[in-house]
């Protein structure tokens, strides 16, 4: 298979250029959407070259129906739009404490979009699922090698029954309203809001209806929970739920500011519902003060918000912002350590120098 060559551009931090990983860079994670050239690329593989012609969807076991779809029949079938953020397992992975190997997200693993698409539960209730259905596995298009894995693997994720039949799992043709370019998932992706990137599998192949518990690398090997003194081989919980989050979008660290009234600004999300609360504090955590914090249109896209702050002191402050969800989740200085330091969602803290103008 050829690969296609990447057309990002400066928008995005690369951090490794084959396979694809790049990020979003906090400035422009400012807006209600983030436009596809800024949103950050998560490849395991080479983007693979599909040609939309010979292109299909196979929906295949434990279905009264097996099908295969085309580009055109997805199209067909009734469309819904969400906005949902999508956010790496690995994102701040380069903050976590004591420091973990593997490759170094700062910050910029999370982007928020609108998505348009075929609800999976529609595709999987023309299949028609049989009762011994347990679990439905997504299956992307790309493949290649995984250190310590023999042989090559393709990028394979599976869904519960609920999860997969949740009517805002999509499998979306559209993103900010225009077909998916090839970092994104071009032609088919998976959306699954409110959970990891992860099982939102890019270059959907084929949807297999499995009757018992998937294993596979990446779903039971790799995007895990792995606690200090796991033994080898024993279960390990699979990362699923986005942790409550927030980011100062601005300023950005070590941002000089003239003394005086500054807005400061960011962005705050949760997978367990919307986020009811965000405060910032300037003053090394001691007090805490409530920011402004927008709606949001959607439960699984993030919301901003907005500090405003009488920088009237010349020195240096480290500014921290902490969101609260509207199941009381907070969070935490420090996240609870994990192996590949994964979910990593302690508290933004941007350092800035204030001085007097004169
Ligand atoms: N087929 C396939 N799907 C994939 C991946 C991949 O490597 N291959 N990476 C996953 C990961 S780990 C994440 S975080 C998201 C990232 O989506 P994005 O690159 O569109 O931002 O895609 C997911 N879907
Ligand atoms: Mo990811």
């Amino acid at each position: 298979m050829s690969k296609v060559t990447s057309r990002v551009s400066g928008e995005l931090t690369v951090l490794n250029e084959d396979p694809l990983v790049a990020g979003t860079p906090l400035s422009t994670m400012d807006s209600e959407e983030t436009p596809a050239r800024s949103f950050f690329v998560r490849n395991h593989f080479p983007i693979p070259s599909l040609d939309i012609s010979n292109w299909g969807l196979s929906v295949t076991g434990e279905v009264e129906r097996p099908l295969r779809l085309n580009y055109d029949d997805l199209k067909r079938l009734p469309s819904k739009e969400i906005g949902a953020l999508l956010e790496c397992a690995g994102n701040s992975r380069a903050t976590v404490q004591p420091p973990i190997e593997g490759l170094l997200w700062d910050h910029g693993g999370v982007g928020s979009a609108r998505w348009a698409g075929v609800p999976l539960r529609a595709v999987l209730e023309r299949a028609g699922l049989l009762t011994t259905a347990k679990e439905v596995l997504l299956e992307g298009a790309d493949h290649g090698k995984e250190r310590g894995e023999a042989g090559e693997l393709s990028f394979a994720m599976s869904l519960p029954m609920d999860k997969a039949l949740h009517p805002d799992t999509l499998l979306a043709y559209e993103m900010n309203g225009e077909a998916l370019s090839p970092e994104h998932g071009y032609p088919l992706r998976v959306v699954v809001p409110g959970w990891y990137g992860m099982t939102s599998v890019k270059w959907l192949a084929n949807i297999k209806v499995l009757d018992h518990p998937f294993d596979g690398f990446h779903q039971t090997r790799y995007y895990v929970y792995v606690e200090e003194g796991a033994e080898n081989g024993s279960p390990k919980e699979r990362v699923t739920s986005l942790q409550v989050k927030s980011f100062i979008t601005w300023p950005d660290r070590g941002h000089l500011l003239v003394a005086g009234r500054h807005q400061i600004r960011g962005v705050a999300w949760s997978g367990r519902g919307p986020v009811s609360k965000v405060e910032v504090s300037t003053d090394d955590g001691r007090t805490w003060l409530d920011a402004n914090l927008e709606d949001s249109k959607s439960p699984y896209a993030w919301q901003r918000w907005g500090f405003s702050w009488e920088a009237d002191r010349p020195g240096y402050f480290l500014l921290r912002a902490r969101a609260t969800d509207r199941e009381g989740n907070v969070q935490p200085a420090k996240a609870q350590w994990n192996y590949r330091g994964f979910a990593n969602n302690s508290i933004h803290a941007v350092p800035v120098e204030v001085r007097s103008d004169r």
